[in-house]
């Protein structure tokens, strides 16, 4: 296995470039962090910063995912996500360490910070799970503060929508819906992120305001672990984007984590499990869009989606940040 030392990683200094199509496998330099779409680049940032100060891997993810959720242009992930079809802003996340210890909200209201609340479910709870109102009363108490999280540009975003009240996700809709939206710019997804630290470990985060214009009470797959996200320090991490009643169906990032441990890599790993998706649900998947990231205890980072379009951030132990573009089945 390929370790950067510390001393590397300490002294990294973040390089944000666009690298060409194709599905990334890391070369030389072993990746530290990786996040879904154009947004992760921040992300990890924010990550590498965590680690620069002695965090753990764990502490990186939880700093990338809070960059998004605090991102009111971003109208996936926390502040600003777009809201159910009540018009309610309601968040998922979830958190897994190297030592197998998870914790996860459902359906938080009025907490920005949503991938902390799930941490904290982990560390303060004897559960790994906690949703809606008593998800978010456990948030008050940890001392969480309340805001309103749909923003006056997503609220007319929603009151536009009322007027069809259509529900149909489009893929890829996280690196182009901005445009269309009301007040635009700044529209990315869900984001999920996995990370190793200077020791070695590795822990992962998704955090997301789940699907547009969602029923109330709906919960996809970015907080159930085994779906939107999973981590095993002994093989490598995995994570999901898109729609998350398909990546539920394969119980994606266990999956593709599953078929690392058969010993494929990352990318072929994520491919897999999209190609079993494909089979399982047919026609059904033709235009849906669902996306799997993955990081290996190599350093090697891979994905794959059904469709083309998915892009995400890596990090390598240098502080180097490439955009990568990953490869699809209806390429
Ligand atoms: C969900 N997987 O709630 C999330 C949403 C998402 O691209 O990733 N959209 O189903």
């Amino acid at each position: 296995m390929i370790r950067p030392s510390r001393r590397s990683l300490l002294t990294a200094v973040p390089v944000t470039a666009l690298a060409g199509a194709g599905a990334a496998q890391t070369a030389a330099v072993p990746t530290v962090m990786v996040s879904t779409w154009d947004f992760g680049a921040a992300a990890n940032a924010a990550g590498l910063a965590a680690l620069a100060n002695g965090g753990s891997a764990l502490d990186m993810v939880e700093a990338g995912g809070r960059v998004a959720e605090a991102d009111e242009s971003n109208s996936s992930v926390g502040l600003g996500g777009l809201p159910d079809r009540d018009g309610r802003v309601t968040l998922d996340a979830c958190v897994m360490t190297w030592a197998g210890d998870i914790g996860a909200v459902c359906a938080l209201e009025d907490v920005v910070h949503a991938v902390s609340v799930a941490r904290r479910v982990m560390e303060r709870t004897p559960h790994t799970m906690l949703v809606g109102e008593g998800a978010r009363t456990f948030a008050v108490e940890q001392g969480f503060e309340t805001r309103n999280l749909l923003t006056p540009r997503v609220e007319a975003a929603w009151r536009e929508w009322l007027t069809t009240a259509t529900y149909a996700p489009r893929a890829n809709s996280e690196n182009t819906d901005w445009r269309a939206m009301p007040g635009g710019p700044g529209n990315h997804d869900t984001i999920g992120l996995l990370a190793i630290d200077a020791d070695q470990r590795m822990a992962g985060a998704c955090t997301t305001s789940g699907m547009a214009f969602k029923m109330r009470g709906r919960v996809g797959d970015s907080p159930v672990i085994g779906a939107g996200l999973y981590v095993d320090d002994a093989v490598g991490g995995a994570t999901a984007t898109g729609v998350g009643e398909d990546v539920v169906r394969v119980a994606g990032a266990h999956a593709v984590v599953e078929a690392m441990r058969h010993g494929l890599d990352p990318t072929a790993a994520c491919r897999s499990v999209i190609e079993r998706l494909a089979r399982l649900r047919g026609t059904r998947v033709a235009a849906s869009q669902v996306a799997l990231l993955a990081l290996d205890k190599q350093g090697r980072a891979g994905a794959f989606a059904l469709q083309p379009g998915f892009t995400f951030a890596v990090t390598d132990a240098s502080g180097q940040t490439r955009i990568e573009r990953a490869g699809a089945l209806f390429a």
